[in-house]
């Protein structure tokens, strides 16, 4: 049975997965509508993987005899200035779940649990890769900064990235 304290900020946790799975989307279809297609694809699958984060968490705390909850997202409308933005807003957003999922590492410690704490060590090794992919992706734009020939090449690069990801999760 689930601590509740500990049952709690995993619910916390969930809520965190769905916001990032929707901001990526938003992110996605704002790439889509301003003609980088390449983006638009890698965060759409980026949207993807937050929303199996979500429910990889939601099935662990039913199955751990918890109650999920799926939380309501009412946000309003998400706009982005440019590419730098999305990417600035996307690393940001990373920091803030990495440091959710210490918290929830905490927990599982002060609480004893250490059977969620085994499970959330997939979590944090996940953040750590999504940070420094944020972090290379903001360190490109900064360098292209408004050339169009880098933006274009940067594009097609990320479509690129996409493709091989899943191609890689594929063979895996
Ligand atoms: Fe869920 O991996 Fe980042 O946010």
């Amino acid at each position: 049975m689930l601590n509740k304290k500990v049952e709690d900020i995993l619910n916390k946790q969930i809520s965190g997965e769905a916001s990032s799975s929707h901001l990526y989307l938003a992110m996605a279809s704002w790439a889509e509508n301003a003609g980088f297609g390449g983006t638009a694809a890698f965060l759409y699958t980026h949207s993807d993987e937050e929303r199996q984060h979500m429910l990889k968490l939601v099935k662990f705390v039913n199955e751990r005899g918890g109650k999920a909850i799926i939380p309501d997202l009412s946000v309003g409308t998400i706009s982005f200035k440019n590419l730098k933005d999305v990417f600035k807003t996307l690393l940001d957003h990373e920091i803030e779940v990495t440091n959710s999922i210490n918290e929830v590492v905490h927990v599982c410690l002060n609480e004893k649990d250490y059977t969620t704490h085994n499970f959330m060590q997939w979590y944090v090794a996940e953040q750590l890769e999504e940070e420094a992919l944020a972090r290379s992706i903001l360190d490109k734009l900064n360098l292209i900064d408004n050339d169009k020939g880098g933006l274009y090449l940067f594009d097609r690069d990320l479509e690129n990235f996409k493709a091989d990801t899943v191609a890689n999760d594929q063979a895996n």
